[in-house]
């Protein structure tokens, strides 16, 4: 159990400034100017031609910035504190038809969710969603996380195939993706299902034969939510990482066993979604087996550990339909965290968790105008079609047939590869956007060029891949101190590497306590960004930061690189340097640190080689692509 102490950890003292924008704030500080004349509470009850064009403008910005569906409440106005909230009963449904009226023109559905009692009259929720082609659909993502045996897999196979669990694990043998996943119950992967809700927040999803048809769920989706189920085991806590790095979650779902409370990797997985600025709601489930008294305790420590000062969350707890309009609304300022409890056996609460999913928004924004960019997540090889890359776009518009940049390779270039086909979740589709999830087959790409980490970006954006580089770095646990030398495996997006540390601004880092570090990824250079979030992790110890310089390849000298093809020692050179180390000749600019590391790396390559032998007798790996 968890105690007080344990709850001000610097575990959870990460920084909150999100790297995200989220386009709702920037759009209520125009608002006053641009959008006075509908800025009452009435002015949704007889508009004239002026405030009708105005509403139709200003709903329209809401649902781009929504990504495609907004929560509004009709009855409040949006000048806070000049009005009490509240219409007259005939003023509030003449506001909701005017709304209903007005979204139609704009093409989006409007579904009235809740209705109260306030002061002067009634106000309530909408929810307007914008009709997508059948090819289209909103994608949210939310990385499910918590202790082992917590009850994820089990409810993500409850949501998404529609029947309750039996207590023994039935529900969630669906959602395996390995037979020794099957066998032991525990998840070790990174797993991927999806639950569709059409217009109006229907679930779609209908297994037949126990599986799903994720083209035919896609197609009547207007809005699809991605579960990435995580391992709870501390053994897979390398995967589970990659996980909420390498596939950009909007939202994180943490998941308490009632009965066994706060224990495990609780603190460690909330922990991380706090350090990369991810969301968090919580359920706690097994309510059905769990006695009061238990249950008393288990909401004590929640409810402590929440406000904790590392963590300073408000939490609420959702008991009724407009608790749940509160926590999806409220969502995205990071502060609230709604805590639902339910049963996957009884299926008790499960309606309200439903409702919530459904009213989630994305909440990162998203240009089609920027230079395309997709990040790597995972490789396949299907026969007939060759290799399948699958990852997230970050930015821009990725159509059939354009041509990106690949890489970075072993020595950090770039090479360029063409789009033969594109899939989401399964369906075939002429093109991808910003913040969606996606499949390609690439054309005269071989298998053994490509891997986890790398990206495919825009030619216009000239990649380049940098060995070394420096980030903001804040120790959030450490035993004892992180000195020069020490190595650690970095998660960043889709990158997974080891990397150690060559100097830093302060003679050595404790708990709690920040530096620039200047880290040099020991096997191959990566293609890394300005901001970009960071974990550096090994075993219990944790930093976090963002970087903030690139030491891109060609501008290093003397930086040595083991190419990976040729077992072959490469010394690239160049006129800039922007470290110390690297001005250094090659020979002593390798410690013996370094040495074992790049023997380390000759070391792979050869069991590389070895196991690419033996992968031709091995069946090809033909599951389909999770996208
Ligand atoms: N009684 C009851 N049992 C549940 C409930 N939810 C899950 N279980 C059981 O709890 C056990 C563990 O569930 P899993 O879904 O495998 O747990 P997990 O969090 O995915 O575990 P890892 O993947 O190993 O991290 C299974 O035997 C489920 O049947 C529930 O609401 N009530
Ligand atoms: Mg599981």
């Amino acid at each position: 159990m968890m105690s007080t102490a344990d709850c001000k950890s610097p575990l959870f003292s990460a920084s909150k400034s999100s790297l995200f924008t989220n386009k709702r704030n920037e759009f209520s500080s125009n608002f006053a100017e641009k959008y006075k004349q509908i800025a009452g509470k009435k002015s949704l009850i007889n508009p004239n031609e002026e405030q009708f064009k105005l509403w139709r403008s200003r709903l329209n910005e809401l649902i781009i910035n929504g990504g495609g569906d907004v929560l509004f409440e009709v009855g409040v106005g949006d000048v806070p504190g000049i009005e009490d909230p509240g219409l007259q009963t005939e003023e509030y449904e003449t506001s909701i038809k005017n709304l209903k009226l007005i979204s139609s023109e704009l093409d989006a559905h409007c579904i009235e969710l809740n209705k109260r009692k306030v002061d002067e009259g009634t106000s309530g929720h909408c929810l307007i969603r914008k009709r997508l082609s059948e090819q289209d659909f909103l994608e949210i993502r939310i990385a499910v996380v918590g202790n082992v045996d917590a009850g994820k897999s089990t409810l993500l196979g409850v949501l998404t195939h529609g029947e309750l669990d039996n207590g023994r694990g039935q529900a969630r043998q669906k959602l395996f993706r390995h037979k020794h996943e099957m066998e032991s119950g525990r998840t070790s992967s990174v797993g991927n299902d999806i639950l569709g809700f059409d217009a109006e927040g229907n679930i779609v999803n209908k297994a037949d034969h126990g599986s799903l048809d994720w083209v035919k769920i896609c197609e009547r989706s207007t809005k699809v939510i991605t579960f990435i189920d995580l391992a709870g085991h501390e053994r897979y806590l390398k995967t589970t990482v990659f996980g909420m790095t390498g596939h950009a979650p909007d939202f994180g779902m943490l998941m308490i066993g009632a009965n066994s409370g706060i224990v495990g990797m609780t603190k460690e997985h909330l922990g991380l979604a706090l350090a990369l600025n991810v969301p968090v709601f919580v359920v706690v489930t097994k309510i059905d087996m769990c006695p009061p008294n238990v249950m008393e305790e288990t909401l004590k420590l929640l409810n402590r550990m929440l406000r904790s000062q590392g963590c300073r969350k408000v939490p609420i707890m959702i008991k009724h339909p407009d608790d749940v309009v509160i926590g999806a609304k409220n969502m995205l300022c990071e502060r609230l965290c709604p805590i639902f409890l339910i049963s996957s056996v009884t299926g008790e609460n499960l309606d309200m968790l439903k409702m919530f999913l459904n009213l989630l928004s994305t909440r990162i924004s998203f240009n089609n105008e920027d230079p395309a960019e997709f990040q790597i997540d995972d490789i396949y090889t299907v026969p007939g079609v060759g290799v399948v890359v699958s990852g997230i776009t970050l930015k821009g518009v990725i159509r059939l047939n354009d041509t990106l940049l690949l890489g970075p390779d072993p020595v950090g270039h770039f090479m360029t590869a063409s789009i033969r086909s594109i899939h989401r979740k399964r369906m075939s589709v002429k093109e991808v956007r910003g913040g969606q999830t996606a499949s390609f087959a690439l054309k005269k790409v071989k298998r053994s060029q490509i891997r986890k980490g790398m990206v495919m970006v825009s030619p216009s954006l000239k990649p380049t891949a940098s060995l070394e580089f420096e980030a903001d770095i804040l120790v959030l646990h450490h035993p004892t101190t992180i000195n020069p030398r020490y190595q650690a495996m970095v998660h960043c997006g889709s990158i997974r590497q080891t990397a150690f540390i060559l100097k830093m601004s302060s003679r050595s880092l404790r708990t709690g306590e920040r530096a620039v570090v200047h880290f040099r990824f020991i096997k191959y250079p990566e293609y890394l960004k300005m901001g970009q979030r960071l974990v550096f992790r090994e075993g219990r110890t944790k930093a976090v930061g963002n970087v903030i310089k690139m030491i891109p390849v060609n501008e290093q000298l003397g930086v040595t690189i083991v190419n990976k093809s040729q077992k072959a020692i490469k010394t690239l050179s160049s006129r800039q340097t922007n470290s110390e180390e690297s001005t250094q000749p090659v020979e002593e600019n390798i410690n013996s640190e370094t040495f074992s590391n790049f023997t380390c790396v000759n070391n792979d390559v050869k069991r590389l080689n070895i196991s690419s032998k033996h992968k031709k007798k091995l069946p090809i790996r033909t599951n389909q692509a999770k996208n």
